[in-house]
């Protein structure tokens, strides 16, 4: 399984469905599926998990599953300057096989590059990534930008220039940045592709970030860490650090050779800033129909200061700033967001997790004493008193719920989405109930407290916190990495970039990241049998991989919309199939799909628990 494949769709189709016939009635057959010599895992360990579940679970199988990697940060001493911002995570099917595979960016060390088998294993072909090793990396976002069939990478860095990652035949990769104008140089974190102005090829959003190094840092000159770092301290990022711009990379087409021009400027993105009062720096960018005219917007969040940005299109990539009349009150520091049709109403939520109003509990205290479900009324968080900010931004997460044709309300206090030391946010259906759920990564660095992952499950109206029970606390150490010093203290075990793509096949969304300074993660849904589910595999004609498009399944007298997006988790993209959970329905009215350029292809009564392709 070294390259993309070129059987045609279909052929992997026989084998789900066979596979999902053996799930249904009985597991024993899986004890003949033999194992994996890579892993020592057996197929039947896996699938006996499923039979066996009584209760839902979420239950950790990184190292079991062969994602033998590790993070390691550029300055191990802790979380006093932005390079504890951490490393985006990639899940999707890369080589063309139909099984959902991981990319995970480091700051030093190797980038791992694992292909899935489709059983939730992995062979690790991290040698492929080689090119990445000579700077501190930051975000990922894939797509295939030149229309080959092939998906390839965009990889952001610090002071390095950005590599633009193009998938040869033989699935290795070739850094084409240079060539294709899309080697930027600063302090970039998030991208996103979308073909902003409709003209049939994959665009690319890049948010550029607070300059949070000293001009003269030195840049690693190969895998390992350098010996030194020169980054600023985090407190000068409130009013000092002066800002990069983001970039608006307009893909020029196959007349063009596919290359790219940064028009940033000339489209309406907000600019960067030199130190002081100007300076405007972004952590992540997403891509969203915030209006649902078919025409995909922008959200780029603020990491400090509270002057997050949502870009209304106009339909050929040039943007209006609308925040001040659609979102009045952005979070003051989120770091990630996301857009998901939470209410069920088929307008898509903007939710915003603020890891920067957070960060100034004492070191010392315990995250037990910690009010994690309230807001403050300043950005020193715990120090400021309990109350929202009438006027400014919110001092916590925020959660703007649509009320249609573009309005939101802010509902984060109604719905419990308040957490503590967010980093990100990563929504889905997790338990196939219809209800957009989200995983919310979180934990500081040393020397901050700890403070663990956050699951909430939509129950309608509210989230409910999960992660207990559900089996997000890190075993065995929970708190800290007893094994690893820093300034003489336990590591603290915190999560950063994560994803969401199902890994073995069995119909519902698993979860891939890693630990900050540890090993990678693999939560394994353990989700019991009986809610149904279906999987929108997007199949477009220009672009091939239509971000932005919608799809609207009608299924036991209820319909659900969701979008193929490609920025999903923080710093992070998701797999690019439309899960849809359904429910208790076991069969399926339609499925309409509304691409980029507005026509809509519809599918009458298509088969449940399945991948459903869908071809413009
Ligand atoms: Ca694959
Ligand atoms: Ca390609
Ligand atoms: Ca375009
Ligand atoms: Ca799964």
């Amino acid at each position: 399984m070294d390259g993309p494949s070129s059987r045609p769709v279909e052929a992997f189709l026989p084998r789900r469905r066979a596979r999902l016939l053996v799930h249904a009635f009985a597991l024993a057959a899986a004890a003949g599926c033999g194992g994996d010599p890579g892993t020592g895992l057996l197929r039947s360990d896996l699938d006996a998990a499923h039979a066996t579940a009584k209760a839902w679970r979420f239950t950790e199988v990184g190292a079991k599953a062969g994602l033998l990697w590790e993070h390691r940060p550029f300055n191990p001493n802790g979380a006093f300057d932005a390079y504890d911002h951490g490393n985006g995570v990639a899940a999707g099917d890369f080589d063309g096989d139909g099984h959902a595979d991981v990319l995970l960016l480091t700051q030093c060390g190797p980038a791992g590059y694992f292909l899935g088998r489709g059983d939730g294993t992995f062979a690790d072909r991290s040698e492929r990534l080689s090119m990445l090793g000579d700077g501190v990396r930051v975000g990922v976002a894939y797509g295939d930008f030149d229309e080959d069939g092939r998906t390839d990478f965009y990889v952001t860095f610090v002071r390095r220039p950005n590599a633009l990652l193009h998938q040869e035949a033989d699935g290795t990769f070739t850094d084409v940045a240079a060539a294709k104008g899309a080697a930027l140089v600063g302090h970039w974190s998030g991208a996103a592709f979308v073909d902003v102005d409709g003209d049939g090829d994959l665009d690319l959003a890049v948010a550029g970030n607070m300059q949070f190094t000293e001009p003269d840092q030195a840049v690693p000159a190969s895998a390992g860490c350098a010996a030194g770092w020169k980054g600023k301290s985090v407190y000068d990022l409130f009013n000092v650090a002066g800002s990069d711009p983001s970039a608006l990379l307009i893909n020029g087409g196959a007349a063009a050779g596919w290359a790219f021009v940064d028009e940033a400027g000339a489209r309406g993105i907000p600019p960067g800033g030199p130190d002081g009062a100007e300076a405007r720096g972004f952590g992540d960018v997403i891509a969203l129909d915030y209006n649902r005219d078919g025409r995909p917007d922008l959200f780029l969040p603020e990491m400090f200061r509270g002057r997050s940005a949502l870009l209304e299109n106009d339909g050929t990539g040039h943007f209006t700033d609308v925040t001040a009349a659609r979102i009045p009150q952005p979070s003051f520091g989120p770091s990630n967001a996301a857009a998901e049709d939470f209410d069920g109403d088929g307008w898509p939520d903007l939710f915003m997790t603020d890891m920067h109003s957070d960060m100034w509990p004492a070191t010392t205290k315990p995250f037990s004493e910690i009010e994690a479900g309230v807001r403050y009324l300043g950005e020193h968080g715990p120090h400021a008193g309990v109350g929202d900010n009438p006027t400014g931004p919110l001092y916590g997460n925020s959660l703007w719920m649509s009320a249609g044709g573009g309005a939101f309300t802010e509902a984060d206090l109604a719905w419990g989405a308040e957490t503590f030391n967010p980093w990100g946010v990563l929504a889905g259906d997790f338990d196939n109930d219809g209800a957009v759920d989200a995983f919310i990564p979180a934990g500081m660095s040393n020397p901050w407290p700890y403070y663990p992952d956050v699951f909430l499950q939509n129950a309608g109206g509210r989230f409910v916190q999960r992660q207990e029970d559900l089996g997000f606390l890190l075993p065995p150490e929970k708190r800290t990495d007893p094994s690893i010093l820093v300034d003489g203290a336990p590591l603290v075990r915190s999560t950063r970039g994560c994803a969401a793509a199902d890994f073995d096949e069995d119909g519902d969304l698993d979860i891939v990241g890693y630990a900050w300074r540890s090993r990678a993660l693999l939560w394994r849904n353990d989700l019991p049998r009986g809610r149904h589910w279906l999987d929108v595999d997007l199949r477009g004609a220009a672009p091939k991989d239509p971000f932005g498009a919608e799809v609207e399944v009608v299924a036991g007298g209820r319909t659900r919309v969701r979008w193929m997006q490609g920025s999903r988790g923080y710093l992070s993209q998701s797999t690019r199939l439309v899960h849809v959970g359904l429910g208790d329905a076991a069969t399926i009215d339609s499925v309409s799909v509304r691409w980029p350029d507005g026509t809509v292809t519809r599918v009458e009564h298509p088969a449940a628990d399945r991948r459903l392709v869908v071809a413009r």
